[in-house]
């Protein structure tokens, strides 16, 4: 079973991502008032790169940096104190030499332009380019990546959702080429938890590879979501060993990204994937 498609994702800087048979795992560094640290002072900020700094000694290729929180029922937050948290940790993060590229997880084109400043070398929009469409302007001037989610509150629920979603990513990708964004630029991601039922999440993850259709990478993020916390009757510290299932049935469905919070633990789950559908790597 070959699933994986390959692809090469051209960062700004020169440095490139390998997508394919090894997954890659982007490690998530919340600044949020709810998470450990907001980066508004300087101990959150150097808090941040200490965590950033762990989740890639467990193996993370990447680091998502958010300062919204997008948890159901949480308080949008405006562009100012989106930056004031962010910035902060974007600027430490370049000071100290950060290895793993980092995303900058918002969909408001602002703060995108001042984190890609700042130093981060791809854009998390969580609304698809279809919030604030000018954030695709922002990627196409500074060459920098952008993955795009599925997030559609208006979705006509008596549709089929993995059609739906195509149409809305198609949209999102149409934004992106306009903007001068070739789809080699582009990775999708389903957007689990996000506006969907629970039976939603998980037909989506049944069906995850119908999503190869628009022959972009795929990245999956379902890190202590609801929908394994809802099955299982499980607070957010005991959804590992769910998230961990979720992880290895979408790489076996071809996902190439996988956003986590428990970096350590999803990368051996992956890299035991990876050895069972290709074989283990030479010199193991
Ligand atoms: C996702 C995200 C996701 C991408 C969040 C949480 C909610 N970005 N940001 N995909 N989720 N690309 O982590 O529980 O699924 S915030």
């Amino acid at each position: 079973m070959m699933v994986h498609g390959a692809h090469r994702l051209d960062l700004p800087g020169g440095d490139h991502l390998e997508l394919g048979r090894r997954a890659l795992v982007m490690g998530i560094l919340n600044v949020t008032p709810d998470s450990f640290s907001d980066g508004g002072s300087h101990d959150d900020a150097a808090r941040a790169v200490a965590h950033a700094r762990l989740l890639i000694g467990e193996g993370a290729d990447l680091i998502d940096v958010g300062g919204e929180s997008t948890r159901p029922g949480a308080e949008p937050v405006g562009v100012q104190a989106e930056l004031d948290r962010v910035m902060p940790v974007l600027d430490a993060l370049a000071a100290d030499g950060i290895a793993a590229p980092v995303s900058i997880d918002t969909y408001k084109a602002l703060v995108a332009d001042q984190a890609v400043q700042a130093g981060a070398r791809i854009i998390n929009d969580v609304r698809g380019l279809q919030r604030e469409p000018e954030i695709a302007d922002v990627a196409a001037l500074h060459g920098v990546p952008v993955i795009i989610m599925h997030w559609d509150e208006a979705r006509d629920r008596d549709r089929d959702l993995v059609s739906e979603m195509i149409r809305f990513l198609e949209q999102s990708l149409q934004i992106a080429e306009r903007a001068g964004l070739s789809r080699q630029r582009v990775i999708i991601d389903p957007g689990f938890g996000f506006a969907k039922t629970l039976d939603e999440n998980y037909a989506l993850l049944r069906r995850l590879g119908e999503l190869h259709v628009l022959g972009c990478p795929l990245l999956v993020g379902t890190s202590r979501k609801s929908m394994i916390g809802r099955l299982l009757d499980k607070t957010a510290g005991e959804r590992l060993p769910g998230t961990i299932a979720t992880s290895v049935l979408a790489y076996c469905a071809g996902a190439h990204i996988f956003r986590v919070h428990d970096v350590g633990a999803n990368r051996d789950a992956l890299r035991v994937s990876e050895a069972t559908l290709y074989g283990p790597p030479a010199g193991s």
